[in-house]
């Protein structure tokens, strides 16, 4: 009560500095009594808390390096709840910390020295426990050797947008606490793991990266870069363009193969016919003399690495007797037919209706190759021809 009639006196006063007490004034010490009111029962309502959080057990204080001591203890209890402990350092008045959970590192210390602590346990109105038992650590001295190089980095893309870097552990002569991963030679690491292996998530599709790894100890000693390593990020999921080629300038990017001795001039050529909205492009010749053995093809060197599928699909038509049209890939260093067409004398403005036809997805060549003994003079067609590579 001495304590609000102080305050209402000092209230009064600076009432009466303001211009003297009117009505207006009379309102206002009402509400300041409310207000003293209601703190008396908010004061109340904490003083019925009057139970202290239990002790702290079990607390260790643990060296980690030459400048920080780590802390844990068991959990306190209390009938309104614990809100946070006090950390106290060599018989300090004032806490250093006042941390909310059971862990505390306390950096900043000297190198060889011995520190000690006690912790207790505080709730919402004030009452903190008796301190915990003590628990002291000695700092080592200061560690001025830095770890060994990390080695034998790898970075291996598990999808287009996330790179697993993983390497072989350094050593220490006090220990090694953490890893600098650096990505692209950058100057800022950009992750700083404790064990061996990092995922680089967020990354972006078909993109090249590289990576360099240190390791660090607790005294912030770290080591030189490792050496770099590059990978670079697969296509995203779907399916992509390999080639597409409408043949009009045939023979760009196809190497032709004859044999049967025919005329240069009629083996292979850019056939124009008229009605045709496209060129097509002649495979067999004119003019030669029946019969005539055929083993001739037009082949092109693919590359298909990244892709999970590929799929090679075409127009066509010939009118060649006796001659087959086939589709082959190049896989494991041998030639494999992946689709064969016997003579269907379609005429040159009639095409039969587009192929699409499967290609390995480790095949490094395709080519379409005419084959048998020629009976009539005619030719045989192959125009838009386009490979298409999916990524799963
Ligand atoms: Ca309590
Ligand atoms: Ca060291
Ligand atoms: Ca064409």
């Amino acid at each position: 009560m001495k304590s609000m009639l102080a305050m209402f006196l000092s209230m009064l006063m600076v009432s009466l500095a303001n211009g003297g007490i009117g009505i207006g004034t009379t309102g206002g010490i009402k509400n300041a009594v409310n207000k003293l009111d209601g703190k008396v029962e908010d004061n109340k309502k904490q003083a019925l808390d009057t139970l202290a959080p239990t002790v702290p057990t079990n607390l260790t204080a643990t060296a980690a390096g030459s400048r920080q001591i780590n802390l844990s203890w068991t959990a306190s209890t209390d009938n309104g709840g614990v809100t946070n402990y006090k950390i106290y350092r060599d018989g300090s008045i004032t806490p250093v910390a006042t941390p909310t959970g059971t862990t505390y590192s306390d950096t900043g210390r000297t190198p060889s020295t011995t520190y000690s602590y006690t912790v207790c346990a505080c709730d919402a109105a004030g009452n903190c426990s008796a301190p915990s038992a003590s628990a002291s650590a000695t700092t080592p001295a200061a560690d001025i050797i830095a770890p060994t190089v990390p080695t034998n980095l790898t970075a291996t893309p598990v999808s287009y947008n996330q790179i697993n870097l993983s390497w072989t552990a350094s050593t220490d002569n006090v220990g090694v606490t953490s890893y600098r991963v650096y990505r692209n030679a950058g100057a800022t690491p950009v992750a700083t793991p404790t064990g061996t292996t990092y995922n680089d998530t967020g990354r972006t599709a078909s993109t090249a990266y590289s990576y360099t790894v240190s390791a660090c100890d607790a005294d912030g000693n770290c080591s030189a870069q490792s050496a770099s390593v590059s990978t670079t990020t697969p296509r995203q999921p779907g399916t992509y363009s390999v080639f597409s080629d409408n043949m009009d300038t045939f023979p760009t990017g196809w190497t032709l193969n004859n044999v049967g001795g025919v005329t240069p001039a009629n083996q292979w050529k850019l056939w124009t016919c008229g009605g045709c909205t496209d060129g097509h492009t002649a495979f067999a010749g004119e003019n030669h003399t029946v019969p005539n053995t055929y083993d001739r093809s037009a082949e092109r060197d693919i590359s298909l690495a990244g892709y999970s599928s590929a799929s090679l699909s075409f127009d066509s038509t010939f009118c060649l007797s006796g001659v087959s049209l086939r589709v082959e890939e190049f896989v494991g260093g041998a030639w494999s037919p992946i689709l064969t067409l016997a003579n269907e004398c379609w005429g040159v403005d009639s095409w039969r209706p587009r192929y699409t036809v499967a290609v390995s997805a480790t095949a490094t060549k395709i080519r379409f190759r005419l084959l048998g003994v020629a009976t009539d003079n005619g030719q045989a067609f192959v125009d838009n021809v386009a490979l298409a590579g999916t990524v799963n």
